[in-house]
């Protein structure tokens, strides 16, 4: 099935530019009074890229139900074609974060070179012990890299150096491991040994890593063991990674927290630690809920983006975070939802570029709160939109993506090619 015709994006850019233009020449009037050079935004957000991960590309659903769309993907190939249709659009999402065993593979060099013919790197890979593959020996429906038999531990470890392998060929220089081992009873597990034989598992992946690669480990409050997790906060994920050494860090999934935490706060800790590996980006208003990122805290995100910037301003050693959305979606094409949460995100790091740095230190020093407070809403209240449109424009993609995209007609194309698949069964993660 062909990609979108570059025709088709240039004639429904042509009758969107005149208005593009007229308001980015406005923009770049208002910010001059600021001292800011809007061309200079412009670069910046245009070398900014964050991955699609690749189970994002289906429906999702909820625990309770999946309700699938029409034309969704059957196999990572047609995964990593719609992956391309939203680069080839939103020109955000350089690279796909594939996820081992959900994405399955005869030929890793096939699916490299086909990713790459569509101008698509591979970002970090993402093993699964928190269910079972057909067939496996030992089961995890009491922990993976902490179960208390060391065998079903071994089978853990043994996978995750699977996925690294897969990464080699692929490319990927990371590995996430994110596991759901926990309890839901007091008394169930024995909290510090849980923790100590996840440091011993893990210990087992981190000594298989190459040279360049990373190990993000990513935290969760809860879910799905709901009395006690053993990664479930930054705390925990901070001591893990410290124990294992330099190239294990800690990844902060947004929906991860306990409500109301300042996740901002955590991201600034991770850096001042020399630990922040990267992000899964969605939103929440509840739990995990992984909603399409800044659907409803967008200022929360634009105040993580405020500590990245902050941190890249200030030339943090060693700062290097990976960009990766994570989100489930039941209601809304997942194409369209992707789409709209890169530029979310890609929204969020332009109106951080537009901080006074220097206004926000000296307010800080002075314990001027009012104006500290208004230096980083006037940057937030900034409508960035003109940016992220000249942004897209100049890569060659659309000027409004979900609108270039549903005239297009490629879900009905899809929909024809791709036989309906059977709902019926959760698929969150
Ligand atoms: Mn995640």
């Amino acid at each position: 099935m062909p990609l979108i015709s570059k025709d088709h994006i240039q004639t429904h850019n042509a009758a969107l530019q005149r208005h593009a233009d007229t308001d980015y020449e406005y923009l770049g009037e208002q910010l001059a009074r600021r001292y800011i050079d809007i061309d200079t935004i412009t670069q910046q957000v245009a070398a900014f890229g964050v991955a699609i991960p690749s189970w994002g590309v289906g429906t999702g659903g909820t625990r309770f139900a999946r309700f699938p769309g029409m034309g969704e993907p059957r196999h990572v190939f047609d995964k990593l074609q719609d992956c391309a249709v939203i680069q080839q659009l939103a020109r955000a999402t350089p690279a796909v974060s594939l996820h081992i065993p959900w994405d399955t593979c005869s030929d890793w060099g096939e699916l490299r070179q086909t990713a790459s013919s569509h101008g698509l790197a591979f970002d970090a890979m993402n093993s699964n012990t928190f269910s079972d593959q057909k067939d496996q020996p030992h089961s995890y429906k009491f922990g993976s890299l902490t179960h208390a038999d060391p065998a079903t531990r071994a089978q853990a470890v043994e996978h995750n150096i699977a996925c690294i392998e897969i990464g080699e060929k692929l490319g990927s220089k990371a590995l996430t491991v994110w596991i759901g081992d926990g309890s839901n009873f007091p008394g169930q597990q024995h909290f510090r040994r849980a923790f100590e034989r996840y440091l011993e598992s893990s210990s087992a992946i981190y000594a298989a890593l190459p040279d360049n690669w990373r190990m993000f480990l990513e935290h969760k409050i809860c879910e799905p063991a709901f009395y006690s997790t053993v990664i479930q906060d930054w705390g925990s994920s901070f001591m893990a990674a410290s124990a294992l050494g330099p190239k294990a860090q800690c990844l902060v999934d947004l929906g991860h927290h306990a409500p109301n935490v300042n996740i901002e706060m955590i991201v600034a800790r991770l850096i001042a630690g020399g630990k922040l590996a990267g992000f899964h980006f969605n939103d929440s208003k509840y739990g995990d809920d992984d909603l399409d990122a800044g659907s409803v805290a967008p200022y929360r995100l634009f105040l993580v983006f405020n500590e990245l910037v902050s941190a890249a301003h200030e030339k943090v050693a060693g700062f290097n975070p990976a960009y990766m959305l994570d989100q489930s979606h039941n209601v809304t094409d997942p194409i369209e939802s992707l789409m709209t949460s890169a530029a979310q995100v890609q929204r969020s790091y332009a109106q951080a570029l537009l901080v006074d740095r220097a206004e926000l230190d000296a307010a800080q020093d002075a314990n001027d709160a009012l104006m500290a407070s208004r230096a980083l809403k006037r940057a937030f209240e900034t409508d960035v939109t003109p940016i992220l449109q000249r942004v897209r424009a100049l890569a060659g993609g659309a000027i409004d993506p979900v609108g270039a995209y549903r005239a297009s007609g490629y879900r009905q194309r899809a929909a024809k090619e791709r036989p309906a698949v059977a709902g019926g069964s959760g698929g969150i993660v």
